[in-house]
C-alpha cells in the first residue's frame, strides 16, 4: 500500500491516508479542540464509515486518536454517519449521530443514536460509550433512507431541541425534536424549516450570529441582538446553502429574512468544492468556527492509486456581515503561525497583458494576500444582460466565468493570481476578478476560480467556479487571499465576502516546479498596492 504525495496537501486537515468526508461534532473540551470525521479506515473510496478522531491545541497541528465511534452494534453496524456534539450542563459533551441498521434501505434503516465519554476527566475523550438504550430516535416517516445528521441542540422553554435532515418526495425538511433529558425525544408537530423542490437536506446546521460584531455565540443563545443562520447541504447539487433569518421562539420555527433567496440559487459558504460543513462555538476565543469538506476532483481510480481522498478546508471564523445580508468567513488566525518565508510586492503597476512572477518561496504551499487598486470604474466592461436570460440564476456567475475566462480581455479585469503555473504556462489555475458596468449604473464584481487550464490531465473534473462579490466598488480596491496547498486553491475575496475552493492536479506545476504570478488582462491599469506571500510550514498532521 502506497501513498502518492504529489498532490497531497501539506497544511489542510486530512487523515494519514484513506478516505475522509464530513467533519463531525467539532468541539472544545478541557484545553483541546476535538474533531471527528467520516472516515473509511480501509481505503480511499467512501465506505465502512467510522468516526475517526483527532485533537489539537491550535486547530492547525493534529494528533490522531483511535476512532471514537465504530459500527459494532445492531443500531449502527452498517455505518456510523454524521452527527454533532452538544455540551450539556456541567460541561458534559454528548454526541448524536446517525446509525445504519441495515445494509439496504428498508424500514428502520437510518436511526439516531447517542454516545457519551467513558471518562469525563480525560481531556482526550479517548473512549466513547454507545449505551444499549440506542437507538433513541427511529424514523417515523416512510423516508427510511432520508433521516439523518442530527445537529447540536439548543434549549428552549427548559427543553432541549435539535433538528434532523430529511425529505418527503422533493420537499426538503428539517424535523424538529424535543427532549427534557436528551435521551427521550419527541417529534414536534411542525418542522424547524422546510422548502419545496430541494430534495434531501443533509447535514443541517442552525446557529445564532450576533448583529453587534464579530463575536461568536453559543448555540444555546436564542434571543437578544442576534439573527439565526440555517444551512443545508443539498444532496442534489452538492453545495452548502444558507439563509439568514429569525428563530421565532413563539412558533418555534425558523423564518428566513425578507429578500433571502431560500433555494439552491441562494447564498453559499463557498462557491466551489465545499460540502457537509458544520460549525461550533469556540469558548476560548469566543468565535464560531466552520469546518467544511472538499472532495477530490480526480477520478476514483486515481484516488485508489493515490491512497488518499478528501480533505477538510481550513477552519474559518464565521460572523455576520454588518449589512446583515450575508456571512463573512476568514481562516482562523492560528493558520498564520505556519507562515514562514515571506516575499512582497508593493505598488506594482500591472498594465494590459502583464504577468509578474512572485518568486523565492515555496509557491505550491503558500498563503498569498493581495490588495488590488484601480483608479476608477469608468472603463469597466458592459455587463451582458442576455446572461440573466440564458443562464439559470444558480449558474449565472459560474457560467460567466466559463464563457469569459482569463483570455477574453475586459476593461477592469480579468486581474488576479495565477496559481500552480507551469514554467511554460501549459498549466495554471487563475483566481481573478472582472468588474462590470450594469445598465442601472451599479457595478457587479465577479470572482472566478478556474480549474479548466489547471492540468494537462483531461480526466479530471475541472470546473470554472464563479460567484459575485457584494463589495463597495467606490473604494476602487479589492483584496484576495488564496491558500494554495498542492491540489487546493482556497480563496477569500474582499475580506471573506465571497469564498471559493478549487481542487486541481497539475502534471507539470508540482512542488518546486510550480510558479505563482499576478496578472492583468484588462485594458485599464491595475496596481498591486501590496502583496504578501508566505511559504507555509507543514504542521503536525495526524
Ligand atoms: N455524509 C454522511 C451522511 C451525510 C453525508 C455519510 C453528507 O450522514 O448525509 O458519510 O456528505
Amino acid at each position: 500500500f502506497q501513498v502518492l504525495e504529489d498532490h497531497k496537501p501539506a497544511y489542510h486537515f486530512q487523515p494519514k491516508h484513506h478516505w475522509i468526508n464530513d467533519p463531525n461534532a467539532p468541539m472544545y473540551y478541557k484545553g483541546l479542540y476535538h474533531l471527528f470525521y467520516q472516515h473509511n479506515p480501509k481505503g480511499s473510496v467512501w465506505g465502512n464509515i467510522v468516526w475517526a478522531h483527532s485533537v489539537s491545541k491550535d486547530l492547525i497541528n493534529w494528533t490522531p486518536l483511535d476512532p471514537a465511534i465504530e459500527p459494532t452494534k445492531p443500531f449502527d453496524k452498517f455505518g456510523c454517519w454524521s452527527g454533532s456534539a452538544t455540551i450539556l450542563t456541567d460541561n458534559k459533551p454528548i454526541i448524536l449521530y446517525t446509525g445504519m441498521t441495515k445494509e439496504k434501505p428498508e424500514p428502520g434503516y437510518q436511526v439516531q443514536n447517542y454516545a457519551i465519554p467513558e471518562n469525563y476527566s480525560d481531556p482526550y475523550l479517548t473512549k466513547w460509550i454507545k449505551p444499549d438504550s440506542n437507538p433513541i430516535i427511529k424514523p417515523t416517516k416512510e423516508n427510511v433512507s432520508a433521516f439523518r445528521d442530527p445537529t447540536t441542540a439548543w434549549k428552549i422553554n427548559d427543553q432541549w431541541e435539535m433538528t434532523i435532515g430529511s425529505k418527503v418526495d422533493m420537499l426538503g425538511i428539517s424535523y424538529l425534536y424535543r427532549s427534557k433529558d436528551f435521551i427521550n425525544w419527541t417529534l414536534v408537530d411542525h418542522p424547524l424549516h422546510q422548502k419545496e423542490n430541494e430534495g434531501m437536506w443533509e447535514c443541517p446546521d442552525f446557529y445564532p450570529v450576533s448583529t453587534k460584531g464579530e463575536k461568536g455565540l453559543d448555540t444555546t443563545v436564542i434571543d437578544g441582538d442576534i439573527k439565526h443562520v440555517f444551512k443545508v447541504s443539498l444532496d442534489l447539487t452538492k453545495y452548502d446553502y444558507y439563509t439568514i433569518g429569525k428563530y421565532d421562539t413563539k412558533q418555534d420555527k425558523y423564518i428566513p429574512d425578507k429578500g433571502m433567496v431560500d433555494s439552491w440559487a441562494g447564498l453559499r459558504y463557498d462557491w466551489g468544492n465545499f460540502y457537509a460543513s458544520k460549525t461550533f462555538f469556540d469558548p476560548v476565543k469566543k468565535r464560531r468556527i466552520i469546518w467544511g469538506w472538499a472532495n477530490e476532483s480526480s477520478t476514483e481510480d486515481e484516488n485508489v492509486k493515490k491512497g488518499w481522498a478528501g480533505i477538510l478546508l481550513i477552519p474559518r471564523t464565521v460572523w455576520l456581515d454588518p449589512s446583515g445580508k450575508q456571512l463573512l468567513q476568514w481562516p482562523v488566525v492560528e493558520l498564520e503561525t505556519l507562515r514562514h518565508k515571506n516575499v512582497q510586492l508593493t505598488d506594482k503597476e500591472l498594465k494590459k497583458g502583464d504577468i509578474v512572477e512572485v518568486a523565492g518561496i515555496n509557491v505550491a504551499q503558500v498563503d498569498v494576500d493581495v490588495l488590488f487598486k484601480f483608479s476608477n470604474l469608468d472603463k469597466a466592461e458592459e455587463y451582458n444582460t442576455e446572461w440573466d436570460k440564458t443562464f439559470p440564476p444558480e449558474m449565472l456567475a459560474k457560467n460567466i466565468c466559463q464563457v469569459m475566462g482569463t483570455t477574453q480581455q475586459g476593461g477592469l479585469g480579468p486581474f488576479g493570481l495565477l496559481a500552480l503555473t507551469s514554467k511554460d504556462f501549459k498549466e495554471y489555475t487563475p483566481i481573478f476578478f472582472r468588474i462590470f458596468k450594469t445598465p442601472n449604473t451599479k457595478h457587479k464584481v465577479l470572482m472566478c476560480s478556474d480549474a479548466m487550464p489547471s492540468t494537462l490531465n483531461l480526466n479530471e473534473y475541472r470546473p470554472s467556479y464563479g460567484g459575485f462579490v457584494d463589495v463597495d466598488t467606490t473604494e476602487n480596491k479589492i483584496s484576495l487571499r488564496s491558500l494554495i496547498d498542492h491540489s487546493v486553491v482556497e480563496s477569500f475575496a474582499a475580506g471573506g465576502k465571497t469564498v471559493m475552493t478549487s481542487r486541481v492536479y497539475p502534471t507539470l506545476a508540482i512542488g518546486d516546479k510550480a510558479h505563482l504570478h499576478v496578472f492583468n488582462n484588462g485594458t485599464e491599469i491595475v496596481i498591486v498596492e501590496r502583496l504578501d506571500a508566505w511559504s507555509m510550514t507543514k504542521p503536525k498532521m495526524n
